[in-house]
């Protein structure tokens, strides 16, 4: 037998060298893995080789082309071949996707911030424990370095967390926990003044140096400082009442205020007048007389308070009086106690009958 290309040479009937035989065919099966979630691949082969006896074998077709995407699972591809006598012979073979999960989860870690007053050490942290998404829907915590609910001191924690998919791949996480310390306290006031500072002036004066003990406060934060004040010891304060205000700061920011008043008052310390204090008197007792009355203008008196004063005498005007001399007093007191007294002497002699 002989073959000439493009042209059939058809054996002779009865020939004794007819072919039968189909073609032999190898088709293995094909496994390709792709990553979970994709849903197939291209999958590219060698093409099944046939043999024939006759040393021809003809690629009759193909249910699918090499590099044809396939999608996840198992594909049947048959390949069909004939020799040169019209003998055919098919194989399948299976093309199969199978998924792998290769991929880590991937965890989402968000930073924690906790804040605690001024001069705590730390705080108990809890938080909402941090999640991982992963392509298999499975994601579970292998092992956390720090459980929520510890207490953390002030600054800076390192949290880490293990997790795993079902297939084994892990992934960490490593979160901050931060404790900072935010200073709300006010400085305490140790001595500010809890009653108003009185100083008394005399009427004719309106003003005064007023002082004070230094107002001193204390603060967690240890940076305490007066950062404003309406007075200082020593100033001059005007008859009246003043509000002084000492204002004491920290270094946040956070006040407090010393308030306390300043008084400063007149007291009358002028005593009053005494207006028309009467000369001494002398009178004369007839023999027939024991006593006889004697007048006079008595005084008046002003004070400088405006305000009138009390006056008050051991004898008044028309009084009897006897031989002898007889000392008359008037006191004249202020609303403040100042007084002035205002004397003069009568005198009483015997007459003689002419
Ligand atoms: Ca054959
Ligand atoms: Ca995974
Ligand atoms: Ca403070
Ligand atoms: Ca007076």
């Amino acid at each position: 037998m002989s073959e000439r290309v493009g042209e059939q040479i058809l054996p002779p009937p009865g020939d004794l060298c007819k072919d039968t035989t189909p073609p032999v065919l190898t088709c293995p099966d094909i496994t390709r893995t792709v990553e979970l979630g994709v849903t197939g691949t291209q999958v590219i082969w060698t093409e099944p080789i046939a043999a024939d006896a006759s040393g021809v074998a003809i690629l009759v077709s193909r249910s699918s082309d090499p590099g044809t995407f396939f999608f996840v699972g198992t594909t049947d591809v048959t390949y069909t071949f004939t020799d040169g006598s019209g003998n055919t012979a098919s194989c399948t073979f299976r093309v199969t996707v199978v998924t792998e999960d290769t991929t880590p989860p991937v965890p989402t870690c968000p930073d924690i911030t906790r804040t605690v007053e001024l001069g705590v050490t730390g705080t108990q942290v809890t938080w909402t424990e941090p999640t991982a998404t992963d392509a298999s829907g499975v994601v579970n915590i292998v092992s956390r370095s720090i459980n929520p609910g510890t207490f953390f001191p002030v600054g800076t924690t390192d949290v880490t967390y293990t997790f795993a998919d079902g297939s084994g791949n892990t992934a960490n996480c490593t979160f901050r926990v931060t404790v900072i310390t935010v200073d709300t306290a006010p400085p305490t006031i140790l001595n500010c003044p809890q009653e108003a500072i009185a100083v008394a002036v005399s009427f004719n004066q309106d003003q005064a140096v007023v002082n004070w003990p230094v107002v001193m406060a204390i603060d967690n934060s240890n940076t305490q400082s007066v950062t404003q004040r309406t007075h200082n010891s020593g100033d001059v304060f005007q008859v009246g009442t003043t509000t002084v205000t000492i204002t004491f700061g920290d270094s946040s920011g956070n006040t407090a205020q010393c308030v306390f008043g300043v008084v400063v008052y007149q007291v009358d310390s002028t005593a009053p007048q005494i207006i028309g204090c009467p000369a001494d008197i002398t009178r004369t007792l007839t023999l027939e007389q024991d006593t006889v009355q004697v007048f006079w203008t008595a005084p008046t008196a002003s004070d400088n308070s405006g305000n009138a004063p009390t006056i008050t005498s051991n004898f008044a005007p028309g009084d009897s009086f006897g031989l002898g001399e007889w000392r008359v007093v008037y006191t004249v007191t202020d609303e403040a106690g100042n007084s002035v007294q205002c004397t003069f002497t009568i005198t009483l002699i015997r007459g003689v009958d002419v």
